[in-house]
């Protein structure tokens, strides 16, 4: 063998020993490769020597063997984990302490990690935070902080952090694009996955505590005693990582599994009938957490089949908990089909009124925006209208109107933009967040969910950039004050590469993919004109459909004269939904933020915005240099080549390269059907669309056919 050969071979060898053979992401965030710079790893073997547990839970064997794992990769040195450190020096220890007056403010979860000057101490009351306390040692070390002098002390804002799958029994993710359900419900409870460990391992790691196992289309089949047992395996596995399973509940489940004639909230059967079942899934599983539903919403059955409201209905269920630790949550996500009406006003006509009405038990589920998940929503205005209600905040990570697991959008600026909003509900600074962290009107509990990306795919997520948007979610229920850019630094640094400027040109890049994908599919405050039914590409043509709000054309309202859904007092006047301060921020189409334009006007092609340009300029201004935007991430990503695992980097490349070619699509389909209204040519330096609308049109057709 040459010099040359075995340089070579030694330097694959090194290449896979400190990054791990071709990355296929299975291993997300928690990675724990070799640290490679040999100086620095030195500092962190000299802190991290041993772990002491005394203690025997499995939470804190979870977290031991966490630490243990980790480390021992991270540190290329073994790890040992012992009991009473007996006075040795330059270890982990793990210590649960209710009593500590300094953790007296941690509550159940929060903990402190300090450095003693002997050892470096991860403490909390009870042994969960310390669990959260070991992971967030862990990424100090993946993200190459300072353990000298360590001093964290943390505690969540908000209580119920919650992903809610939307998985079927069948195996299907309603809205999920990363392969099929990680809950293998035919082989539980006899087959338990080890994959349900490593879930609930990167929840830990960014603080999800609880997960609803089933789609909000809820299937009766959940609650029958069979399949409560498979839940009870999953639960198990949750269990030591901190987190409590929830069940999505079918509203008619006493009819279609209790034969009983009715599902009326207010029968005393049916009452007595829920009553039974909660408590038969208490005994199956002890630390359930609650029921989230959907009632009259899309076709789904409800109380009001039978006359009652949804506070009728939520207070059943709130009985049935009663002498369990549970909780209800309410989905406020509903609209009747009105042609004249305006969808943005449905769930406050029916949600208002119950403020106050709602047991004790009943938290209501709310989406950030009013309409659905758009790639830009204004927030909800039931966030700071219903003090007497606490609210939980409910985001998609799926990425059902942002692109599927084609389009890189880090979601942590959208979360943000929701959760910074001010309602003015108790004067300036009630935002979101804190209406939903319970703050603005003094609730004791709260709760953050966000609906699930995951899926049986190798990488989890599909998209590899998938999994930023998972760990952004547990992070900001977490802490919602954390900065998005600040998130993807730390996600990218654990994930992708240590490598400082790398680093910044991926965060530099998540931080713009949102604001890049609003600009080339619903600039300036459009929104739902995409594909119908399956929610991908533009169809802004859509006229009819099942529903009138299922059009685009309800929401955009392109006529000669211009664009945009006119909400102030001279059109649906959802405007007045919000407190005068937000009314003011809005109602003015010469002030209004253009982001939010078409949301609140219907505004003339030829006018003049803040920007200088004609509505219509600014239109396709922002289409086309939207798309152009996605060249930008391209040569970004392109970048960081070096410094990123082969496989996924080319993964990403793949996906950029789908993202351009739809980004052209949605582009030239939203000019080339907004100027037969604005009949005006698209303006210079731009170069007209090379294709006609009937050419777009037909790909659109395409992903209609069955
Ligand atoms: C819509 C989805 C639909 C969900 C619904 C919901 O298209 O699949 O069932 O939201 O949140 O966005 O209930």
């Amino acid at each position: 063998m040459s010099l040359r050969t075995c340089l070579l071979l030694l330097c694959l060898f090194v290449c896979a020993a400190t990054r791990g053979v071709a990355d296929d992401g299975y291993r997300l965030w928690l990675k724990y490769d070799l640290i490679g710079d040999a100086g620095q790893r030195k500092q962190y073997q000299q802190a991290a020597q041993f772990v002491s547990v005394s203690g025997q839970s499995a939470t804190l064997k979870a977290a031991a063997d966490e630490l243990q794992t980790g480390l021992s990769g991270l540190l290329g040195q073994p790890v040992p984990v012992i009991g009473d450190a007996k006075g040795r020096k330059g270890g982990i220890i793990l210590r649960v302490d209710a009593q500590a007056p300094d953790n007296a403010g941690l509550g159940e979860e929060g903990y402190r990690l300090y450095d003693d000057k002997n050892n470096l101490v991860i403490t909390g009351r009870r042994d969960v935070a310390v669990l959260y306390g070991a992971f967030a040692l862990l990424r100090q070390v993946q993200t190459r902080q300072l353990l000298e002098g360590l001093k964290i002390s943390s505690v969540p804002k908000i209580q119920r952090r919650l992903l809610n799958h939307w998985d079927n029994p069948n195996g299907t993710v309603e809205r999920g694009y990363a392969g099929s359900s990680i809950w293998k419900w035919y082989e539980l409870p006899e087959v338990v996955d080890p994959r349900y460990r490593d879930y609930a391992r990167a929840n830990a790691s960014v603080g999800i505590n609880g997960a609803v196992l089933n789609n909000v289309n809820a299937s009766p089949r959940l609650l029958t005693t069979e399949y409560l047992h498979k839940v009870a395996a999953v639960a198990g596995v949750l269990r030591p990582y901190g987190q409590r399973v929830y069940l999505s509940v079918f509203w008619a489940a006493p009819k279609v599994i209790g034969g009983l004639p009715t599902a009326d909230p207010l029968d005393p059967q049916v009452r007595q009938w829920w009553k039974a079942k909660t408590d038969e899934i208490y005994q199956i599983i002890p630390d359930f957490g609650g029921f989230l539903v959907k009632a009259n919403s899309e076709g789904e059955p409800g109380p009001q089949d039978y006359g009652r409201n949804h506070a009728d209905g939520a207070n059943m269920l709130a009985a049935a908990l009663e002498g369990h630790d549970g909780l209800v949550m309410w989905r406020a996500f509903v609209y009747k089909a009105d042609p004249k009406g305006d969808r943005f006003k449905a769930a406050s006509a029916e949600f208002l009124p119950l403020d106050g009405k709602f047991a004790p038990k009943v938290l209501v589920q709310v989406k950030n925006g009013p309409i659905d998940f758009q790639a830009r929503e204004p927030f909800h205005p039931l966030f700071g209208a219903m003090p007497r209600t606490p609210l939980v905040l409910e985001v998609q990570l799926t990425q059902e109107y942002l692109g599927f697991a084609t389009h890189a959008v880090y979601l942590a600026p959208l979360i943000k933009e929701c959760l910074d909003s001010d309602t003015y509900a108790q004067g300036k600074g009630s935002t979101v967040a804190r209406v939903v962290d319970g703050s603005v009107d003094q609730h004791a509990v709260s709760g953050m969910a966000g609906v699930a990306n995951i899926g049986a795919d190798r990488n989890w997520t599909g998209h590899p950039i998938g999994q930023a948007n998972w760990y952004a979610f547990g992070r900001l229920a977490w802490d919602h004050t954390l900065g998005s850019e600040a998130i993807a630094a730390e996600w990218t640094r654990q994930t992708l590469t240590t490598d400082p400027p790398a680093v910044q040109t991926i965060a530099g890049l998540l931080q713009q993919t949102r604001r890049i994908y609003v600009r080339y599919t619903a600039p300036l405050g459009l929104h739902h004109i995409m594909g119908e039914g399956i929610h991908y590409g533009p169809q802004p043509w859509l006229e009819r459909s099942a529903r009138p709000d299922w059009t685009a054309i309800y929401y955009h309202r392109a006529d000669s004269v211009g664009l945009g859904f006119d909400r102030t007092a001279t059109g649906s006047n959802a405007l007045a939904l919000y407190k005068p301060e937000v009314q003011q921020l809005w109602g003015n189409a010469q002030t209004i933020a253009p982001d939010y334009l078409l949301w609140f006007h219907h505004v003339p092609w030829r006018q003049r915005l803040r920007t200088g340009r004609t509505l219509w300029d600014e239109l396709c201004t922002r289409y086309y240099t939207g798309a152009d935007s996605v060249l930008w991430l391209q040569r970004q990503w392109a970048q960081v080549q070096p410094k990123v695992d082969p496989a996924l980097h080319a993964d990403v490349t793949a996906r950029l390269q789908t993202q351009y070619k739809e980004a052209l699509w949605w582009r030239d389909a939203c000019v080339l059907y907004f100027q037969t209204y604005a009949r005006r040519p698209i303006p210079a330096p731009f170069a007209p669309p090379q294709r006609t609308l009937a050419d777009v049109k037909r790909l659109v057709d395409i992903y209609q056919l069955r």
